[in-house]
């Protein structure tokens, strides 16, 4: 049978639940998810040589990893050809590219070391987004920076969320695409600390700040993410959940919250909170990733939460420019190209999944309190030909299906990954 045939079939069986494909289809293709570049290198970047440090942790040893910009964007190129749907990158200030033996620390970095960037995500028509990198350098001291009781290196790492306010200006400017500006600490205590307050006090001010810096909140939307605990720093987060879930709603016209699934306690839900949140903000953002009993940032399935969370964002408005998507999560176990290609199909499956779902007639089933038949519609919907719509969409974005496009990883794997020191 031909897709043409199938896609009848799975177009009928859609419309008597009463959805329509195609209008599913043309609604997800535009919407942007963001792409992490530290997929491609296991989160090491380019302007150090010392290892991923600071509360959190990649595993395994996969050969192929980029060691170059150049790798590093010709990796990403090549995962991009196989996924469907609108592409934005998402940057971390690690990944500044130095020209000529130039080098600039973090504080110092200026929007012409990520030219690069720019001009990549030019060419391929995409918005970028960016992240102050907070981690993996010797400022940090005992482990903290923007909550250190060091004013020294406090200071230190304002000038860097301040640095990086400048770039996503400038990738928004030339893109002429929002930047979504991702803050994010590991700062935190291993064991039972003495003053949790302090910590919070100075994270507050800190932050308080770098959004002091000059910016237009439609252009660049800076974020606070949370977090429940890291590797190392197991007793004690300064920026938890209570404490940026706070910061952004104080400072809503110039900040917004950020939720990593991976950064709560295993039963609680990123897709409750999403509807939660967006009864008090305009705006959300998210990283979406895979925690496995805690937040080991494995690769995005098509499981369960994904759907929940997709659903959520559906729901509620979110592909409309009220939840800002992005991918965070980081696999050196396996294929890096492959990691990237699967969970980006995954959470692309999850929203066409999401706006496949009859959320109008479900809706009216929980209002009329007919939740016997909520129950049994909501299973149904589980079997219907969503794979046909699936293939339908990776056609007309152009990706290949699925069962198309493991050939090209394996291919790509052994003539040019498997060539690189
Ligand atoms: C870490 C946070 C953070 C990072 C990225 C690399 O637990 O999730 O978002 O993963 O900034
Ligand atoms: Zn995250």
């Amino acid at each position: 049978m031909t897709l043409t045939e199938k896609y009848t079939y799975a177009k009928d069986a859609y419309a008597s639940i009463g959805i329509d494909t195609d209008a599913a289809i043309e609604k997800l293709k535009d919407v942007p998810l963001s792409l992490h570049c530290w997929q491609g290198d296991d989160v090491i970047g380019f302007d150090h040589d010392g290892p991923l440090t600071g509360g959190i942790q990649t595993t395994g040893n996969y050969p192929g990893k980029a060691k170059t910009p150049e790798e590093l964007f010709a990796d990403m190129d090549e995962a991009m050809l196989l996924m469907p749907g609108q592409k934005k990158i998402n940057v971390h200030a690690s990944y500044a590219i130095f020209e000529d033996g130039e080098f600039a620390d973090r504080d110092a970095l200026e929007p012409k070391h990520f030219k690069k960037w720019v001009d990549f995500a030019k060419e391929h028509h995409m918005g970028l987004d960016f992240n102050p990198t907070f981690f993996s350098h010797p400022n940090m001291k005992d482990g903290l920076t923007l909550s250190s009781p060091d004013e020294e290196t406090r200071r230190f790492w304002i000038r860097h969320g301040k640095a990086c306010i400048r770039i996503a200006n400038y990738f928004a400017e030339e893109t002429g695409i929002p930047c979504v500006m991702n803050i994010w600490t590991g700062d935190g205590y291993k064991d039972i600390p003495a003053d949790r307050m302090g910590p919070r006090m100075r994270y507050r001010d800190s932050i308080d700040q770098i959004l002091s810096e000059p910016y237009d909140f439609h252009k660049v939307k800076p974020c606070v993410e949370s977090k429940v605990f890291g590797i190392g720093v197991e007793s004690f987060t300064a920026g938890s959940g209570e404490f940026t879930l706070l910061y952004a709603a104080a400072n809503k016209d110039k900040c917004i919250p950020l939720m990593d699934n991976g950064h709560y306690h295993p039963t609680e839900m990123v897709s409750d909170k999403i509807p939660a949140l967006l009864t008090f903000f305009d705006e959300i953002a998210l990283h979406i990733t895979r925690p496995v009993r805690w937040d080991s940032d494995h690769v995005v399935l098509f499981d369960d939460e994904t759907r929940e969370i997709a659903k959520e964002i559906v729901r509620c408005g979110g592909l409309d420019g009220h939840v800002h998507m992005a991918l965070d999560y980081f696999d050196a176990s396996i294929n890096r190209i492959s990691a990237w290609t699967t969970g980006f199909r995954n959470v692309q499956k999850a929203l066409l999944y999401a706006l496949l779902t009859p959320n109008e007639a479900l809706k009216k089933l929980q209002d009329e309190n007919r939740l016997t038949e909520l129950m049994v519609r909501q299973e149904e919907i589980k079997t219907l030909p969503f794979g046909i719509v699936w293939e339908k969409y990776c056609e007309v974005c152009g990706a290949p299906a699925d069962g198309e496009w493991f050939a090209e990883i394996e291919r790509y794997e052994k003539e040019v990954l498997s060539k690189r020191a």
